[in-house]
C-alpha cells in the first residue's frame, strides 16, 4: 500500500445551485415579489452577522448557463452548522421560488505534499484564511467543478508511492502559482462526504482567467493523466439589492 497523504481540514462547505421558477415568479404579485426579496435580504443580513462574527461565511452569485441560476456557497465549522443554514434558507419565502439542481458538501482541505518538513502547519497563522474562507474577499467570478483522480488500469493515482505523487503534485503547484495574483483557489475535499472526491472553487475578477488556468492544468500530467472532472459551473457574485434588479420584472 503505499502512504496516504496527510491533509489539514477547515470548514465544511456547502454549495447549493437553485434555478429561478420563472413561471411562478411572473405570476405572482408585485407585493409578493417585493416580499419575497425583502426577506431574502433579512436572510443575508442574518448570513453576513455569521460572517462578521467569523463563524462562517456566506455568497450569493448569479450563475451562466442553464444549469443553475443561483449559487448559494456556505462555510461553516461543522456540518451541524451547514444542514441548519440549508434549512433556513428553506424557511425564507425565495425557496418557493427557485428549485434546487444541483449540491455539493465538502470541507477545505490543505494536503501536506508541498509544506516545509518540520513545519506545522495548523500553527502557520498565513493558513488561517486558507482554512477558513472569507469569501468577502473573494474576487467577483466563481467557477466550480468537482473531480476525481483517476484509478483506471495504468493511470491509478492511489497506487503511486508518496515521492512520485509529490512530484507531480510540485509541478501542479508551479502552474498554479503562476496564476495566484489572478486566481485564488480553495480545494474542498470529499471523500466519504459526496460524490466526487474534491471540489474546486475558483475566484477571480476576469472569468477568462479560469480558461486559461484550466486549459493550461489540462497539459499538466497530475490532470492529463489523473484528473476526471464533473461538470463546471461559473458565475459573479450578487449581493440581495443586485437580486432586486435581476428579479425586477416590469409591470
Ligand atoms: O496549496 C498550495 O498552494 C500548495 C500547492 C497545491 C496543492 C497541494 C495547489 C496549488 N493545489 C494543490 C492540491 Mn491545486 N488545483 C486543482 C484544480 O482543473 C484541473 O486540472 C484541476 C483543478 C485547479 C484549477 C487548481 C488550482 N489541487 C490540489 C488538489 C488535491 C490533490 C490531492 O490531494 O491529491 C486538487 C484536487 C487540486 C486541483 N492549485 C494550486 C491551483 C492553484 C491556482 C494553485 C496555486 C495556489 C497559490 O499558490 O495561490
Amino acid at each position: 500500500m503505499s502512504e496516504p497523504t496527510e491533509t489539514i481540514e477547515g470548514w465544511y462547505a456547502y454549495h447549493e445551485f437553485r434555478t429561478i421558477d420563472w413561471t411562478l415568479w411572473k405570476n405572482s404579485s408585485a407585493e409578493e415579489r417585493n416580499a419575497v426579496l425583502e426577506d431574502y435580504l433579512d436572510y443575508e443580513n442574518r448570513q453576513l452577522a455569521i460572517g462578521e462574527s467569523h463563524e462562517g461565511s456566506f455568497s450569493l452569485y448569479q450563475m451562466a448557463g442553464d444549469k443553475a441560476d443561483l449559487l448559494l456557497l456556505y462555510f461553516r465549522p461543522t456540518l451541524n452548522d451547514l444542514i441548519v443554514a440549508k434549512n433556513d434558507f428553506n424557511k425564507i419565502k425565495l425557496a418557493d421560488y427557485t428549485v434546487p439542481s444541483y449540491s455539493y458538501t465538502s470541507v477545505v482541505e490543505l494536503s501536506s505534499y508541498l509544506s516545509k518538513p518540520g513545519n506545522n502547519p495548523m500553527e502557520d497563522p498565513a493558513l488561517q484564511p486558507r482554512l477558513m474562507p472569507n469569501l468577502r474577499n473573494m474576487a467577483s467570478h466563481v467557477c466550480f467543478y468537482p473531480m476525481n483522480k483517476r484509478r483506471e488500469g495504468h493511470d491509478n493515482w492511489y497506487m503511486l508511492n508518496k515521492p512520485e505523487r509529490v512530484q507531480l503534485m510540485r509541478s501542479h503547484g508551479q502552474i498554479g502559482r503562476d496564476y495566484s495574483d489572478r486566481i485564488t483557489q480553495i480545494i474542498t475535499g470529499s471523500v466519504g462526504l459526496d460524490d466526487w472526491e474534491w471540489g474546486v472553487t475558483l475566484f477571480s475578477e476576469d472569468p477568462l482567467h479560469f480558461k486559461k488556468l484550466v486549459y493550461e492544468m489540462r497539459f499538466d500530467e497530475v490532470s492529463a493523466r489523473y484528473g476526471d472532472f464533473g461538470s463546471f459551473y461559473v458565475g459573479s457574485t450578487i449581493n440581495g439589492d443586485a437580486l432586486y434588479q435581476v428579479l425586477s420584472i416590469r409591470e
